[in-house]
């Protein structure tokens, strides 16, 4: 039997390799060379410049973290902004909360949506809800332009690098800062809390920006071993007070308020470096 393996170098000297029983998709859009594979622990994968993005077998987990946190700190979310995210997985859980009424995608390459609409229905097929509104903008531009605009912003990006690299800076916060209503929240994925030496960065300019800002982690086996982090600001409400009687609405796998509680508790060695 053939034997086909993707790798993803988390840093220079480890690695996770994945076995591929199908290559489904693979292309060079202008941005960013994209790939669908299949592989029989992850389902089926995306791959941006061959780094894993979200698999169709755990995709609830990172998705289902990154939307309903802030979601469900806030008490009626009306406007959401979603940078990146063009596989659709976060509108898709922005969604089921009742009070939205709008959620604005803000994707650098129409490519992905694309691809994900053909390959991964179950994380798209939101997009053509007449709630979802999307734009093929760079989000780093559109987000100057806005002030007093949504509930929460939900930056759901690649890697610092090339187009993404920005949108950890502190310059982007403060024009998220700004577009966000004066009980505003914002969300980014900041990586590997262990791996990734952004992590602490980010968190460092956002606390420049935000008065309230907090880490919290989740365990993603689609991502580096160990945990993945995610790091908030909040304009005013507090990030652990849970608007529980939502919670019924949801129809989660992962995410409960015990998890949204726990999510917050950042074990010592972690909180040593932040
Ligand atoms: N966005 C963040 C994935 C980060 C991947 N990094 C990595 N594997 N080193 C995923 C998009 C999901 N909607």
């Amino acid at each position: 039997m053939l034997d086909f393996w993707f790798t993803e170098n988390h840093t220079n000297s480890y690695k996770v390799s994945w076995r591929v029983t199908k290559l489904l998709h693979s292309e060079t859009s202008a941005l960013q060379e994209i790939a669908v594979i299949e592989s029989p622990d992850l389902g089926r994968a995306l791959l941006l410049d061959n780094v894993v993005q979200t698999s169709t077998r755990f995709e609830f987990i990172y998705h289902e973290m990154i939307a309903h946190v802030p979601l469900m700190i806030h008490p009626a979310p009306k406007k959401v902004l979603i940078i990146g995210g063009g596989d659709g997985g976060v509108a898709r859980e922005v969604i089921k909360h009742p009070t939205v009424e709008q959620i604005d995608l803000i994707e650098i390459d129409e490519r992905v949506i694309r691809v994900c609409q053909e390959w991964m229905p179950d994380l798209s097929s939101v997009l053509s809800s007449k709630k979802v509104n999307i734009l093929i903008q760079d989000g780093l531009q559109y987000i100057k332009k806005l002030s007093n605009h949504y509930d929460i912003v939900i930056i759901d990006c690649t890697d610092p690098s090339g187009p993404s690299l920005e949108l950890f800076s502190k310059e982007f916060y403060q024009d998220v800062f700004d577009a966000l209503k004066a009980d505003g929240i914002l969300v980014s994925q900041t990586g590997s809390p262990i791996f990734s030496p952004h992590f602490r960065q980010a968190l460092k300019n956002l606390q420049e920006v935000f008065p309230r800002t907090r880490p919290y982690l989740t365990c993603d086996p689609t991502y580096f071993a160990g945990y993945w982090s995610f790091t908030i600001g909040s304009k005013e409400y507090g990030l652990e007070n849970i608007i529980n009687d939502r919670f019924s609405s949801l129809n989660t796998l992962f995410y409960t308020p015990e998890v949204h509680k726990a999510a917050f508790v950042i074990p010592r060695y972690i909180q040593n470096i932040i």
